[in-house]
């Protein structure tokens, strides 16, 4: 799979995307990701990439010219599945949909910044538009990082255990059970026996009541709504 990121701060991406799983599947070939500097596509001399609101006062926008350049040059060299605007007003992002976009072989996402993109933009390039949560970030970057490292773990091959991310919460409609390492009693606080047992089939049985358990409990609605 192959993710292109439109931005403007390019260095915000270096942290997440150079550990771990994230790493390890560019590594592997697994996952591309490119960064694309918005302001290098800007044909003014001054690489201008924001202007002021018609009708309104305050506020910067994101100018449609080095947005527009920028995408259709990457539509030139290959086909994209979905181009995806990150913006607090999209659809809220879920487990369901990032099974869904790791399936797809090239998107695209377009981190937004000031008071937003020139609405040309959403209507003649945008196919999508997400939200990682109701309350507002000062732009799209941490959102598009958190929907890529959940979109990336999910390519069968990028989790050591094939069967792990399907046993995440959120996958089976319940959240995860407790889980436990060694030393088996810390200050007198113990691990629950029967994890102990060796006891497989009664061991499957405690971690899905615990996970419904647990569900019931913090996310109820979960259980009631599919949510
Ligand atoms: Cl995608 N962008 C911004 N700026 N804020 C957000 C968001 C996105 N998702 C939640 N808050």
């Amino acid at each position: 799979m192959r993710i292109d990121i439109l931005t403007i701060f390019p260095q915000m991406f270096e942290g997440p995307f150079s550990h771990s799983i994230i790493k390890r599947a560019q590594e592997k070939g697994l996952a591309e990701i490119f960064l694309h500097y918005i302001r290098d596509y800007a044909d003014n001399k001054h690489r201008k990439v924001d202007d002021y609101a018609y009708g309104h006062g305050a506020g910067m926008v994101m100018m449609i010219q080095p947005i527009a350049d920028c995408i259709e040059k990457l539509k030139a060299e290959r086909n994209y599945d979905e181009v995806i605007f990150m913006t607090p007003d999209g659809v809220l992002f879920e487990q369901k949909i990032a099974n869904r976009l790791s399936t797809l072989e090239n998107i695209i996402l377009l981190c937004g910044h000031y008071k937003g993109i020139d609405e040309r933009i959403r209507e003649h390039f945008i196919t999508m538009e997400l939200s990682i949560g109701d309350y507002v970030l000062s732009g799209g970057e941490l959102a598009a990082a958190v929907i890529t490292d959940s979109i990336i773990r999910l390519i069968p091959g990028v989790l050591g255990d094939e069967t792990s991310a399907l046993t995440d919460s959120f996958q089976d409609g319940l959240l995860s059970p407790p889980v436990y390492t060694r030393p088996s009693e810390y200050r007198g606080w113990k691990v629950p026996d029967i994890l102990l047992s060796g006891n497989e089939k009664e061991i499957n049985k405690w971690n899905v009541e615990k996970a419904i358990e647990r569900t019931k409990h913090r996310r109820k609605g979960m259980l009631e709504e599919g949510i």
